[in-house]
């Protein structure tokens, strides 16, 4: 047994003002529900229902009924709490889609410890970071996936560390802790938890140097989830895809693997993400819900094994994370047979889904409209004053399942909530009349790469790091799969590094595949606003015409 080393507690988060927790209650928004105790419920609701069908670490195809998962996330809890992981302590996740992954969740959460949800694309960078500012205790990681072995980054990150978390291994743990093992161990389980208290740690996309957590309760969590489930149309014979990272915001709450487990359904975990793998499992399992970015939507519909598949369960398919073009939302029904629902969401809380009953036009033209009735969407010009409806502006929003403030990030609280408690979301709307919101752009500083979201600021952090680069901006860039691509554009000082030595270099630095720049470009001065910054929008038009015209002539 490992010995315990001591966390730090978690540091204290922005709060909701007093006046609004009583509001939310008194509307039965929040409820002493909480995360943990959330399973056990469940498993007392319908024990013998289906709760998971997926791969273990190992591979073997499972089943887990809700008494199964409620059974194994037990011995997970006790198993942590004998390596002497504590309740309100950190512990990372950085799974793939395997049945461990709830198994762990659930563990995590009835132990009163807080899960941080690292993504498996995630690298030494991001790791690292993530174990140093969140102080975490233990990481959990599987043997290998998608060719890649865990274990020797867990190695890597653990090296950097002053106080390194226990790191627990699915599958084959080499020298560290197994997954099953922590069955064995046999300690009380700990966890009384206050519902109104922070329940995990969310990555946000992020516009700065360094990746911002997100601290979400109990309450405002499941508020989000019990209240997408009608809007979804989320039951217990519901069969949910989980396609996407299980860890994301999407996937996981809207309505997600949460909502499902909420309902009594099942949840099918995609081994991939190719099409001909959940068209297998669409039709093996009767799957009648998944969630979906937009390229794997369109990959779908593309795909010339759609026709090899019985796919006639399929009734709900939710597409969002990044814009889905009206001509691409328009082919769904008639491509893939089921209805269309468009999400709007964000981790740091607001969600908006188009309703399943919306006529086809607002389906296929909005990204809908917000969960709750006291979600306040405000849209103001740049000096902050309210716009006509139907005019573009930023979009601010507040209200029970959005955040007050990031976890330990004070000044850059400061720029992003205002005095008010409104999120400034960065992202530029426009309102209909029936209250459904269009994204017609984006403020921040940040690419959003089929729903992969880079921060520029990181990624131009990484690249100034290099001995040749002496400016480097990162923009987006139009593209047909994924909307939008990145593209580093250099000032050089000295001999010019190549494309491939400068994608080389930041893959070295440790960070996310999807974060390397798709193009690299070198001018020899950036274009200037009045005020002599460099100009990203003369960057992205410049770069756009370039393109275009390149793609004209070949
Ligand atoms: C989801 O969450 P995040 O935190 O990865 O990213 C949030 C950002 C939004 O601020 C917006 O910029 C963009 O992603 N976004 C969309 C969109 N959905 C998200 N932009 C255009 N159209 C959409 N439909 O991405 C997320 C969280 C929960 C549910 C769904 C998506």
């Amino acid at each position: 047994m490992t010995s315990r080393i001591a966390r730090e507690p978690l540091a204290p988060v922005a709060q909701y003002p007093p006046e609004l927790v009583t509001h939310y209650r008194e509307r039965g928004y929040w409820t002493d529900e909480t995360l943990a105790g959330f399973i056990t419920a469940a498993a007392a609701r319908h024990p013998d229902n289906e709760a998971v069908v997926g791969s273990d670490a190992t591979g073997a195809q499972t089943r887990l009924t809700y008494c199964d998962l409620d059974r194994r996330s037990s011995a997970v809890a006790r198993g942590l709490s004998g390596l002497g992981v504590r309740a309100g302590d950190r512990v990372l996740l950085q799974l793939p889609n395997i049945v461990e992954y709830v198994e762990a969740l659930f563990g995590v959460l009835k132990l009163g410890a807080l899960p941080v949800f690292g993504l498996p694309a995630h690298r030494r960078t991001e790791i690292g970071y993530f174990c140093q500012f969140a102080d975490v205790a233990a990481y959990i990681v599987a043997d290998r996936h998608g060719g890649f072995d865990y274990r020797a980054l867990a190695r890597e990150v653990n090296e950097g560390l002053e106080t390194p978390p226990v790191v627990i291994v699915a599958g084959d743990p080499e020298e560290f802790v197994g997954f099953d093992s922590l069955r064995g161990y046999e300690v009380p389980v700990l966890a009384d938890v206050d519902p109104l208290s922070v329940a995990f740690l969310q990555l946000s996309g992020g516009t700065t140097g360094v990746p911002k957590l997100i601290p979400r309760t109990h309450a405002d969590y499941l508020y989000s989830v019990r209240a997408s489930n009608p809007i979804c149309g989320v039951d217990d014979s519901t069969r949910m895809l989980v396609v996407l990272p299980a860890a994301h915001n999407f996937p996981m709450s809207s309505p997600g693997i949460l909502g499902v487990f909420h309902a009594g359904g099942t949840v099918v975990l995609a081994p991939d993400t190719m099409p001909s793998t959940a068209f297998g499992l669409i039709e093996s399992e009767r799957v009648t819900h998944a969630s979906l970015v937009p390229p794997i939507a369109l990959a779908w519909m593309a795909a010339p094994s759609k026709a090899d598949h019985d796919l006639s369960s399929l009734r709900v398919l939710g597409v969002g994370g990044a814009k889905f073009s009206a001509e691409a939302a328009a082919r769904v029904p008639t491509e893939l047979g089921c209805t269309l629902q468009q999400v709007f969401g964000m981790a740091e809380g607001l969600v908006n889904y188009t309703r399943l009953d919306d006529t086809q036009e607002l389906i296929v033209s909005t990204q809908g409209r917000p969960i709750s009735p006291d979600d306040e969407v405000r849209v103001v010009d740049d000096d902050g004053a309210l716009v006509e409806p139907g005019t573009t502006g930023h979009l601010l929003t507040r209200g029970p399942y959005t955040i007050r403030g990031y976890y330990r990030a004070d000044a850059h609280n400061a720029e992003v909530f205002d005095a008010e408690g409104f999120y400034r979301t960065g992202d530029l709307v426009s309102v209909t009349d029936s209250g459904h919101l269009i994204v017609e752009g984006r403020a921040k500083d940040q690419i959003n790469r089929g729903g992969e979201k880079v921060a520029a600021e990181e990624i131009e952090n990484h690249l100034l790091s290099h001995p040749a680069v002496h400016d480097a901006a990162v923009v987006a860039v139009p593209d047909e799969y994924l909307g939008e691509r990145t593209c580093a554009v250099l000032v050089i000082s000295g001999d010019a590094p190549t494309v491939g030595e400068i994608k080389r270099y930041i893959r070295g630095r440790g960070v996310a595949a999807y974060k390397v720049p798709d193009r690299v470009e070198f001018v020899t001065e950036f274009p200037v606003t009045g005020v002599g910054k460099t100009s990203k929008a003369a960057l992205r038009r410049v770069l756009s015409e370039s393109i275009a015209a390149q793609t004209l002539s070949s």
